[in-house]
């Protein structure tokens, strides 16, 4: 059964059968249809609002294999994504619509002592559980801003999300299989497949040592409730820090090889140009590429959109996030004259280096008129953005001062 209709309103019925084998107690989003569009502030920006199951409604990008972002205004809700906001991304459009938690299995293989097939409850009882809030963000988000603009899905800034996830540490699973030596990645596949024979499957790696760091987790909560169904149900590869593309979704094969894993995902997809800048000149190809690691500094106001009105002389408290790989954001400061001068946010409490930092600075309008206020973020590695975004082929890890243009009246 799919669930690939051109209209994924219309489509829901057949879908929510599907579902209907997943875990007791979960419960479905009430599903509405919204004529409702979100605008992005590029050429081609408009997106309409659907509604899938477990999820309110979210902009869609593709509808076969679903692909849908989350509306900027949602990050001002808090510093955690709510599971029905979390944005989703697939690749193939063979996705399954219908998932038995009991009948589960993991397979770990390849070069260990001891091939696994692990249920669920084995999994958890495997160990300690863990947490970690972590930001999951797409290589492509905000692709739709690259100038000269690049092919690929034209996201804005909304296929990113910080949740709380819970799991055992891969590290866990991968010692009960026992790793042989010579051992040099691991690689992870999901349920999705191809729909038709010589599309590569979805397979991505990580090098042993990430995958034995303690770091990834295999998770089976999101926010203290199941994994919904699109975000990888019932359980998900969470790689702190690295961008999304490494976080399998409805894990289900584990192997350990002996060699680079050369599949498309990892030698042809997914690739940056091989220098400090990720970056090419327009129209140029990179001599060297590497996999896409781990994400870039950003920062967000989150408190105001584009175009919106402020009153001059009278102050306003400004917020927003900001994130990075792991370094620990270090300081938030805005701008409202170019760049000449940067005002000094303060930062929230932080739960941890892998999530979004909140943070918050009173700003007083000037002028009147169109007004850019501009942020950007600082880490303790030193690490900043870029004043202008640097461009490659793909659009990914795209990070830079972000500028939102406010009308002062
Ligand atoms: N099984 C599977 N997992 C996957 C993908 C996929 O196509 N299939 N896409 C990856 C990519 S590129 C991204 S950005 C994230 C998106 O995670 P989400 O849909 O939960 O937001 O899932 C990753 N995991
Ligand atoms: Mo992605």
């Amino acid at each position: 059964m799919k669930l690939n209709d051109e209209k994924p309103i219309l489509n829901r019925r057949k879908f929510l059968k599907g579902l209907g084998a997943i875990a007791a107690g979960l419960s479905l989003a009430p599903l509405r249809s919204k004529a409702a569009v979100e605008t992005l502030n590029f050429g081609n920006g408009t997106r309409q609002l659907v509604t899938y199951p477990q999820k309110r409604p979210l902009m869609l990008i593709t509808a076969r294999p679903p692909h849908l972002e989350t509306p900027f205004s949602t990050f001002n809700e808090g510093l955690i994504t709510p599971n029905d906001a979390f944005f989703v991304r697939y690749h193939l459009a063979n996705i399954p619509t219908s998932i038995n938690a009991e009948t589960y299995r993991l397979k770990i293989g390849g070069l260990v002592n001891k091939a696994l097939s692990l249920s669920i409850e084995e999994l958890k009882k495997l160990g300690e559980p863990v947490d970690v809030i972590a930001v999951n963000q797409c290589a492509g988000n905000s692709r739709g801003f690259s100038l000269p603009r690049v092919f690929g899905a034209q996201l804005g800034n909304g296929s990113m999300g910080n949740a709380q996830w819970t799991g055992i540490p891969l590290k866990t699973v991968l010692q009960k299989a026992g790793i042989k030596v010579g051992a040099k990645q691991v690689t992870f596949r999901g349920l999705d497949n191809a729909v038709l024979p010589g599309t590569p499957n979805f397979v991505k790696a990580l090098d042993i040592d990430h995958a034995l760091s303690g770091e990834p987790l295999i998770a089976w909560a999101m926010n203290g409730s199941d994994i919904p169904f699109l975000n990888g149900y019932p359980i998900k590869l969470i790689v702190p820090g690295y961008f999304g593309t490494y976080w399998i979704k409805h894990l289900s094969e584990i192997e350990v090889i002996d060699h680079d894993f050369d599949g498309f995902f990892m030698k042809t997809a997914y690739r940056l140009p091989d220098n400090d800048c990720l970056c090419v000149v327009p129209g140029n190809v990179a001599d060297k590429t590497k996999p896409i690691g781990s994400l870039k500094i950003r920062s967000f106001i989150t408190s105001l959109q584009g175009g919106a009105e402020v009153q001059q002389g009278k102050a306003i408290l400004l917020r927003g996030i900001a994130f990075d790989g792991g370094g620990y954001i270090s300081a938030v400061e805005i701008s409202d004259d170019g760049g000449q001068h940067w005002q000094a946010s303060s930062l929230d409490k932080t739960v941890g280096k892998y999530s979004f930092q909140g943070w918050q600075v009173n700003w007083t309008p000037k002028e009147k008129g169109v007004v850019a206020l501009q942020v950007r973020a600082r880490n303790r590695l030193g690490e900043q953005q870029p004043s202008v975004s640097s461009w490659n082929t793909s659009g990914y890890a795209r990070h830079a001062v972000e500028t939102i243009s406010v009308i002062v009246v």
